[in-house]
């Protein structure tokens, strides 16, 4: 552990910058905003900033489609006021985490603009192209994620080009050597500014092959990510993480074995898409059960206990919000958020914190489809109205899983827009800003911002945080969340009532520890014994003494 990674007891967050701090009232965020809340992060024990993209976009996906890598986006500032927020972070021991979306570009990158011309286009060959299918239309009947064809026309040439996206995110053509040189070489420029890493934007596809039609994680993938470390990340302390809704326990170890020379962890989504309906999918959420979800983290926890690391999260910026998933974002919402959020943060692994979850923000409570803006939801509205849907249908399935959950603006204050902007958000505020914000939850003392200062600081204080072994405990226990985690003869306890009920229940002996309380949400706890009562949505964490 004394030659452990930099990032090894830190705690990420996430910006959205659309969405957390608008300094300029033309109701977007921006990175001058950013600034002006640093301060906010470091009080709150953060060491790595996931920031989403803010690199020139025309903005079909808010930034994840990029024109220009080695730009800002106007909306979001200048290049000075990103090298400021660098210099300003890195003030405060933050490291900031850069989004690398090279899956695709936008239809409006040069790259692009310059393939698109004509068949003999000196960069033609960085994207996917293929003539119409013999009768006329798209080449195959694949779908893209974000809905219709995964093939569009490009009229200069008469042929499609590839996008798993929507049509202005066009696929790259990784099997092109020249176009992987120039990703690398566009990731030296920024690791050679001083950033602490790249986030890695669906990066299990980028080893697709579509003569055989495969897709996620794809014959070439690891192939790439070597040649991406070696040539891009080569003798770099850099932290980075690999986005990947494709992978199981069964491939984790390929992308963060510690001899692959690949990537550091990745973002997995089995305990997300267990969640979700076989057909309908995240449209139709199956409700929680709470066996099957800490069963998959406790198999994630022991494939990664020897290897590898794991990045613990429940929420970002295309899921809902955890405490309206998760927990009970009525009556219970503090004590809810709070109890999910112990079970998450004593985990092994890297919590990352997205935006708002640290003082327990909400799902939007759209009513209307006019009031989402994102780009997938109003392209399956379309679809699904189109084929005999009811709005009310659809808008129910948006407020459980539309990604515009997580997007409304952070909330400052209880004042006009939540503090967000002076001027029109491009996104509607959440009326509950005015009992759910920053400034009210830095007053209260047993909050759920004061309860995520304990959690993050707990981890720098305690090494059995960080390195202890994982083992479930009640595992199939309906409403408890429990686990110890041990290192050296050190015992944690946690147990987190995962329901709006009492629970009494037997304690086996593993975790009857006393101690000291690190977490205890209903009163002191000191000791555990053979049996324990624990109110609705309480969480406990005895270390041993
Ligand atoms: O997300 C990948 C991705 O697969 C999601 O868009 C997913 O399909 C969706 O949320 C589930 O319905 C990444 C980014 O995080 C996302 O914001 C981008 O839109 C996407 O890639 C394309 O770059």
């Amino acid at each position: 552990t004394a030659d452990a990674p930099w990032w090894t007891d830190r705690v990420g967050y996430q910006i959205y910058p659309r969405s957390f701090a608008d300094s300029d009232g033309d109701g977007i965020g921006d990175i001058p905003g950013i600034i002006d809340k640093l301060d906010h992060l470091a009080d709150l024990g953060i060491g790595v900033l996931w920031l989403s993209p803010v690199y020139t976009s025309p903005m079909a996906d808010n930034g994840y489609d990029i024109a220009d890598y080695y730009g800002i986006e106007p909306t979001f500032g200048t290049m000075e006021d990103f090298d400021r927020l660098l210099a300003e972070a890195k003030a405060r021991d933050i490291g900031i985490v850069m989004d690398l979306v090279v899956n695709h570009t936008s239809d409006q990158h040069n790259w692009f603009l310059n393939a698109a011309k004509s068949t003999d286009a000196p960069l033609r060959e960085f994207y996917i192209w293929r003539d119409p299918a013999p009768g006329g239309g798209p080449p195959d009947d694949r779908q893209a994620f974000f809905g219709g064809p995964a093939w569009s026309l490009s009229p200069e040439t008469g042929q499609y080009y590839f996008h798993l996206f929507s049509p202005g995110q066009p696929d790259l053509n990784w099997r092109n050597p020249e176009m992987r040189a120039e990703v690398y070489r566009m990731m030296r420029w920024w690791v050679d500014k001083g950033i602490a890493g790249f986030r890695m934007d669906v990066i299990d596809l980028i080893g697709k092959d579509l003569t055989t039609g495969e897709i996620e994680e794809g014959p070439y993938l690891h192939e790439y990510i070597q040649e991406m470390r070696r040539e891009a990340l080569a003798g770099e302390h850099l932290l980075t993480i690999g986005e990947s809704w494709n992978v199981t326990t069964d491939t984790a170890l390929l992308y963060t074995g510690r001899d692959r020379g690949e990537l550091d962890m990745v973002f997995q989504f089995e305990h997300i898409v267990q969640g979700w309906d076989a057909v309908h999918g995240k449209w139709a959420p199956k409700p929680f059960h709470l066996p099957e979800f800490k069963s998959v983290f406790a198999r994630w926890q022991e494939t990664l206990a020897e290897d590898g690391w794991n990045a613990l999260f429940l929420n970002n910026h295309d899921l809902p919000r955890a405490v309206s998933r998760y927990g009970d974002d009525d009556e219970h919402r503090v004590n809810s958020a709070k109890a999910i959020a112990t079970a998450l943060h004593f985990m092994k692994g890297m919590p990352f914190v997205y935006q708002g979850e640290e003082i327990g923000m909400t799902n939007a409570a759209f009513t209307h489809i006019d009031q989402f803006r994102d780009l997938e939801t109003l392209n399956l509205f379309h679809e699904w109205t189109g084929q005999g849907m009811t709005d009310a249908d659809f808008i129910r399935g948006a407020n459980a899983n539309a990604r515009d959950n997580a997007r409304t603006p952070m909330q400052w204050t209880s004042g006009p827009r939540a503090g967000f902007t002076s001027g029109t958000p491009w996104i509607e505020v959440h009326p509950n800003h005015r009992h759910l914000n920053v400034a009210q939850e830095r007053e209260t003392e047993d909050g759920v911002l004061a309860h995520y200062k304990r959690l993050i600081a707990a981890r720098r204080a305690h090494p059995v945080i960080v390195h202890g072994r994982y083992d479930a405990q009640l595992a199939d226990h309906e409403k408890l969340w429990a686990y110890t985690r041990s290192l050296n003869g050190t015992t944690l306890a946690v147990i987190v009532n995962m329901s709006g009920a009492s629970v009494e229940a037997d304690l086996p002996p593993a975790l009857r520890v006393t101690g000291q309380d690190l977490i205890a949400t209903h009163g002191p706890r000191g000791a555990l014994s053979d049996r324990i009562r624990m109110a609705p949505w309480e969480s406990v964490a005895v270390l041993a003494a």
